[in-house]
């Protein structure tokens, strides 16, 4: 049996020791929700890069708001903890019981798919958190409107897991995080009490704001079952290019312009060369220019030129808006332009492929960091020394959010089990990341793959109110322990509190 002992999570062994938790949990679920079998409950327990894995006490799978309160009261009533899962699509880590976590039960939202009817007067859609983004984006579509949110893992990415994360994605620009998208939601505390805020109300104003709270908690103070989300108009037109430019700097100033004279500006994504390849190399597309972007200013050097993938939408086509800036433009090389809905997922094909791509490469070390565009064309040229010096053999896949100073920052050739390298990679990326006052966490999260430098981007005092708010609506820690929170007994920083658990009651 898995539980807070000593100020640590006991782990399990295997899963004979809790026949009396599952044969509770089965008497809750019936016993087709309640996920044994190391072939059914493998696909739960490994992370979508490879890179987090742990066995499951079990996988519920509960089918209701009162389903998912009577597992989380068993649960606690056997002190084991609960690792809550949407998509599974996260990738830092924390949607897998893996480390502090081994043993847990995952709890699978995937079976909370209704989604109501859209209030298109609200401008508003609520639906359960096991609701795929694709499935939610389509019916409001049917609607006439649309999400704000959008990401390239939609088809399986839950609306929970989304709320969850406080996911980004490719339309930030215009409409912000998932945070200013949630209206309202529905959550289960450790104990099984429910907090529901689904009033819909734009002015409501009676204390602390309860569901932004949950948002971007990853798991760790309750486990969401349903989400109302605003919803934006849907555009007619829309207009894509990608455009090769002869460096970052260009790209950086062309981001500028297009901010002050685009007023339909949706998207504006950065990638590379070398990614294009990768993504062509595993899809087999065709090159987006017949030539390839030649700099003549460089003609002698392995050139790694930067691609703006620019998005535009609105009532009205907003292609001579942008065709007006890209022309006058300096460090222009090349700008292919997608007016048609095909040709338009052809150009962010090439964009949206780069995780997947890069995933074939092996387990990479996963990194999605934020830094100020003053300073991200220094950064990218110390990147791409710094990685070598550190890991070898090594291999350096850089994209991102332009637009939010968001780039991923993905390494493959290191060994998965070579932990320490992982580590010391991480730790000198994410300290050159801090000292140009960049953030360690984009968009991603922090989950278990960058708790351990939460303390580069949040001071001592941010984390003790972090820890406080754990610990009040979680005190044994039984939410996705090892994520976000370190767990009792371990200080995140030299010198910051160690937590410890709560007397026995
Ligand atoms: P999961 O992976 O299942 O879980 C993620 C976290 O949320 C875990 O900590 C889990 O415990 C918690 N959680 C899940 N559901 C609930 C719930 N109902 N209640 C409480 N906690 C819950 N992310 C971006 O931000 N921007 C991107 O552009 C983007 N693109 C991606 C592209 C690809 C190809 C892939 C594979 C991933 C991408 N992601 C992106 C990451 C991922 O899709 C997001 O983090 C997404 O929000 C996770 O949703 P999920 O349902 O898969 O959550
Ligand atoms: C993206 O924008 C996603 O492509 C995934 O956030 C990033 O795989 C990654 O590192
Ligand atoms: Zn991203």
């Amino acid at each position: 049996m898995s539980g807070i002992v000593d100020g640590t999570v006991r782990r399990n062994t295997g899963r004979s020791g809790d026949s009396r938790l599952i044969t509770d949990l089965m008497g809750l679920l019936g016993a087709a929700h309640v996920l044994v079998d190391p072939d059914l409950t493998a696909g739960y327990e490994t992370d979508w890069t490879g890179a987090f894995t742990g066995r499951a006490t079990a996988v519920a799978r509960p089918g209701s708001t009162d389903e998912v309160a009577a597992v989380l009261r068993v649960c606690a009533a056997h002190g084991v903890p609960v690792v809550p899962q949407g998509g599974n699509t996260g990738l830092v880590g924390g949607s897998v019981p893996a480390g502090a976590a081994i043993g847990a039960v995952v709890l699978s939202l995937r079976r909370l798919t209704a989604i109501e009817p859209v209030d298109a007067a609200a401008g508003l859609v609520t639906a359960g958190a096991g609701a795929t983004l694709a499935d939610v984006q389509a019916h409001a579509r049917a609607a006439g409107l649309d999400s704000g949110v959008d990401l390239a893992a939609r088809d399986s990415a839950t609306l929970g897991g989304i709320a969850a994360t406080n996911a980004g994605g490719e339309r930030v620009l215009r409409h912000g995080m998932t945070r200013g998208q949630v209206a309202g939601l529905e959550a289960v505390l450790a104990d099984g009490r429910v907090v529901r805020r689904l009033t819909g109300l734009p002015k409501d104003n009676v204390g602390y704001d309860l569901p932004a709270l949950f948002v971007g908690s990853e798991g760790t103070l309750g486990v969401i079952t349903r989400v109302q989300l605003r919803l934006v108009g849907l555009p007619s037109a829309r207009t894509t290019a990608l455009i090769a430019l002869a460096d970052v700097t260009s790209a950086v100033e062309l981001l500028a312009r297009l901010r002050a004279a685009v007023g339909s500006l949706d998207a504006v994504e950065l990638m590379f060369d070398d990614g294009i390849d990768l993504v062509r190399g595993h899809q087999g597309l065709p090159p987006p220019f017949p030539d390839r972007p030649a700099d003549r200013s460089r003609p002698s050097r392995a050139h790694n030129t930067p691609y703006l993938l620019v998005e535009c939408a609105g009532r009205t086509d907003p292609s001579d808006e942008l065709a007006a800036v890209v022309e006058t433009a300096t460090g222009v090389l090349d700008v292919a332009v997608a007016a048609t809905p095909t040709e338009q997922a052809r150009l962010w094909a090439y964009r949206e492929g780069h995780t997947a791509a890069v995933n074939t490469l092996g387990v990479p070390v996963k990194l999605d960091v934020a830094v100020p565009l003053t300073r991200i064309t220094a950064f990218i040229d110390d990147l791409r020394e710094l990685v070598p010096t550190v890991a070898r053999p090594a291999r350096l896949h850089l994209w991102g959010h332009l637009a939010e100073a968001n780039l991923h920052v993905n390494v493959t050739g290191l060994d998965r089990d070579d932990s320490r390298g992982r580590e010391r990679l991480t730790d000198a990326i994410l300290t050159r990341v801090a000292a140009d006052g960049g953030g360690i966490g984009a968009e991603h999260g922090v989950g278990r793959a960058k708790m351990a430098w939460a303390g580069l981007s949040r001071s001592p005092a941010e984390l003790a109110v972090i820890a406080a708010v754990k610990h009040a609506l979680d005190p044994a820690c039984l939410l996705n322990p090892g994520v976000l929170v370190p767990p009792y007994g371990i200080a995140l920083t030299p010198g910051s509190p160690v937590p410890t658990p709560p007397p026995p009651a």
